[in-house]
């Protein structure tokens, strides 16, 4: 299996990061990010350890393990659970929020305001709450998206846009990013970046449109979420295109999957294609290392002899050329990393 470095199965600490998976989720959902990475990060350095821990030196001796969260750890193997998890899962406001948490366009605020507002099921979301278009529609298919496509789903999904594609706008060059470019067994999501081969045409909705109406007129996107090139015109902030939307293969049983279509000026391709890919933890490292040689990566560009004052920027930069991920990775003075090894 292609992601079973990254993997938890088989992993002889399996035990011992299902529990910090959960605390990493919940603290997610309770709007601790800090820790929330903290134990992402002890995950990650679990994952690679390839033998069982059994004594505190071993943790200790573990990349990124700070001491609280070593202690936890320590406990876990002691006694088989988690004094702190356990207290966790056994808060109601928790409970409701993860559950809420699953709604696709519901934030830490909305689904604290919903919880605040007395409500404790989807039922009392559906009957009850105010949503806005997009959370209707991420409660609608609740259970659609949060069950896991299939790899092999994926490549179907990939083949019907980028046929599409070939057809409305031709000339596309189109790649399936996220973790299905990490060469994970199943997905989230699918998250297709494109721009034009030649490098010369401008990005703009004029190309983007004719796509997504096609794809309706097959019956294949069902819905939009959020399509940001309606709105491009009154933002200059980026050529980037977003689009967010629903869709569905005609074989009978399919279920309703989340789609992002990202369009991009081919000067940003690499660094898009790099930022789309991930995984979070891994750009997260990206850009902090980029940060340290004075310089700035972005899903936009990498930009050196950026001036920083605390977190404020004095001075933007310049844009390096950067026409391959492989340069993104010399520039910062790395060696090059597949998809599949970039989970941390
Ligand atoms: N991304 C990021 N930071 C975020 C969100 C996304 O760096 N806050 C980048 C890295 C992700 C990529 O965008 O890998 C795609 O985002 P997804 O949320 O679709 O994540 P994945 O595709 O990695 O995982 P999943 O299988 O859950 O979709
Ligand atoms: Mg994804
Ligand atoms: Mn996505």
């Amino acid at each position: 299996e292609a992601s079973s470095s990254t993997s938890a199965v088989g992993n002889p600490n399996e035990k011992i990061i299902e529990k910090l998976r959960e605390m990493s989720k919940l603290y997610l959902i309770t709007n601790d990010k800090g820790r929330s990475i903290a134990y992402q990060k002890a995950i990650e350095a679990l994952k690679r350890c390839t033998h069982p821990i059994r004594s505190y030196e071993e943790i200790k001796a573990l990349p990124y393990v700070k001491q609280s969260l070593a202690d936890k750890i320590w406990e876990i193997i002691r006694t088989n659970g988690l004094v702190k998890l356990s207290a966790f899962q056994s808060r109601d406001d928790v409970s409701a929020l993860a559950l809420f948490a699953g709604v696709w366009g519901a934030g830490t605020e909305t689904t604290k305001q919903w919880f605040a507002q007395g409500f404790r099921t989807l039922e009392d979301l559906r009957t009850r709450a105010r949503l806005t278009r997009t959370q209707q529609i991420g409660l609608k298919y609740y259970q659609d998206f949060n069950t896991r496509i299939p790899r092999e789903e994926v490549t179907r999904i990939e083949t019907i846009v980028k046929q599409t594609a070939d057809e409305v706008a031709p000339g596309l060059m189109i790649e399936t990013c996220g973790s299905y470019r990490r060469l994970k067994p199943s997905c989230g999501d699918i998250d297709m970046l494109m721009t034009f081969k030649d490098g010369k045409r401008h990005i703009h909705e004029s190309i983007l449109a004719p796509l997504i109406e096609k794809l309706r007129e097959i019956g294949f996107l069902i819905h939009d979420l959020i399509n940001h090139s309606e709105t491009s015109s009154t933002s200059h902030v980026s050529e980037q295109l977003t689009y967010f939307g629903v869709c569905r293969l005609s074989e009978p049983g399919s279920l309703h999957r989340r789609i992002d279509l990202i369009f991009v000026p081919a000067n940003e391709w690499a660094c898009s294609l790099l930022y789309f890919t991930g995984s979070d933890m891994f750009n997260r490292s990206m850009r902090r290392l980029a940060r340290r040689l004075n310089m700035s990566l972005s899903q936009h560009g990498l930009y050196h002899g950026v001036v920083r004052k605390g977190v404020e920027k004095i001075n933007t930069g310049q844009a390096l050329n950067t026409p391959t991920e492989e340069s993104v990775f010399r520039y910062l003075n790395l060696s090059y990393r597949p998809p599949e090894d970039r989970d941390h």
